[in-house]
């Protein structure tokens, strides 16, 4: 069973916010919840965790053989679950509702390449939608010529005990100095532990990751009990196109602790990751001071002081401050004929995406849609969206981004 942690204090407002959820309309943001369950962080910093560590963001680029390479790259995804998925349990106690991002909200940092020859690796992250919600990254370290870009957006369904997010957008990891591209989908999730207010993410379904050099890994999530009687459980079949039938690799283990993998042509099985260890280096992000009122933390600082402060009152009236704002920039926009400028990202149809159709046609997904679906009787599709947001070129060479 369970424990309860919701606060005394605050339990009248946890049974109202469980109403509330009874006759939710999909959208997570609208829902108004108790101060003991949200985080004074947005969702435009949840990008970071796409370079869980410096070292495994950076493997695949100093690997030299081709399936040595793929499996870098399997090992550098892999190893970001556990800050995507588990960072807000092991530092505030339970997952949380973050910050709902306003539209052209940007957050900027660096892990800095202190003494060795890498140098920095430069995030940055755009809110490119609000209605609905979609947040656009970038991640790139011009050293080793690694590149990552993608966008992401959720879309919420109520089940009786827990809340199911599937997941749009994809990520595409290139490696420059080989000419490769590795298209990374997302797997779906959901919310656990909401009646104890206590709730945690459990992944599901399927992600993929295809490279240009025609490896695939599906990897298959699943939560205690299924795979083995141990959480955050998942399995990865390594394939390559010249013989997609055969399985090459299998990985498999916790995606938050330890993972193995096996060769399937020698039987041989040895460790792959342990993402606990993972030595996740320090994200630099300017002062509040010097940053501009689009940044992140400068723009919600006195909610997230409100939150800190568990003062309900104050939360509400910070945030309406700058949900006001924000509508009144929309109807002048609106009477002037104009749209908001994005800062660093474009929307690209996907008539003119070649390579990602081409990856999405290897992997054997459809293009636009969520990739996640278990069931192997449908194909994961779903409302299809028809454009993607990439990172204007210019910016890469940029490398210290002025935000
Ligand atoms: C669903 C989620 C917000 C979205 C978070 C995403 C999908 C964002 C992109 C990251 O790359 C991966 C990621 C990780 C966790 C996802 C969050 C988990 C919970 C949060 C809900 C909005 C919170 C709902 C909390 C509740 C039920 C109390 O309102």
């Amino acid at each position: 069973m369970s424990e309860n942690k919701v606060p005394e204090s605050q339990s009248s407002s946890w049974t109202a916010f469980l109403k509330s959820i009874a006759s939710f309309n999909g959208d997570l943001a609208s829902l108004t919840a108790p101060p003991f369950i949200l985080s004074p962080v947005s969702l435009t910093e949840y990008s970071q965790f796409w370079c869980a560590s410096r070292e495994l963001f950076l493997a695949a680029a100093k690997e030299q053989d081709p399936e040595q390479r793929f499996l870098k790259v399997v090992k550098w995804f892999i190893g970001t679950l556990r800050g995507q998925y588990c960072s807000r349990n092991e530092q505030m106690g339970s997952e949380k509702k973050p910050l709902n991002p306003f539209l052209g909200e940007l957050f900027t940092g660096k892990w800095v390449g202190s003494d060795d020859a890498d140098g920095d690796i430069v995030l940055v992250s755009e809110q490119v939608s609000h209605h609905p919600p979609v947040t656009a990254y970038a991640i790139w370290n011009e050293q080793n010529k690694v590149y990552l870009q993608g966008y992401n957006q959720i879309k919420a369904s109520l089940s009786t005990t827990m809340i199911t997010v599937k997941q749009y957008g994809h990520a595409l990891y290139e490696l420059r100095a080989f000419d490769e591209t590795y298209l990374v989908t997302l797997p779906g999730l959901h919310i656990e532990g909401i009646l104890f207010g206590a709730p945690y993410v459990e992944l599901e379904g399927r992600s993929y990751i295809q490279s240009s050099t025609g490896y695939k890994a599906t990897v298959e999530y699943s939560g205690k009990g299924y795979f083995s009687g141990k959480k955050n459980t998942f399995k990865a079949k390594v394939v390559h196109a010249g013989s997609p039938k055969s399985t090459l690799y299998t990985i498999s283990g916790q995606w938050s602790e330890q993972s193995k993998i096996k060769n399937e042509k020698t039987g041989v099985e040895q460790p792959f990751l342990d993402a606990s260890k993972n030595s996740y280096g320090e994200l630099v992000v300017k002062p509040e001071e010097q940053q501009n009122e689009l940044e992140s933390r400068k723009a919600w600082s006195k909610v997230a002081a409100a939150i800190r402060q568990g003062d309900y009152d104050l939360i509400h009236r910070e945030k309406s401050k700058i949900e006001n704002e924000q509508r009144e920039m929309r109807k002048e926009e609106q009477a002037k004929g104009e749209e908001w400028q994005r800062k660093w990202f474009k929307k690209v149809v996907l008539k003119d995406e070649p390579l990602y159709l081409d990856l999405c046609s290897k992997a054997g997904v459809a293009a636009g849609t969520v990739h996640s679906s278990s069931s192997s009787t449908t194909t994961g599709v779903d409302t299809a969206t028809e454009t993607n947001w990439r990172l204007e070129p210019e910016h890469y060479e940029n490398g210290d981004v002025k935000a």
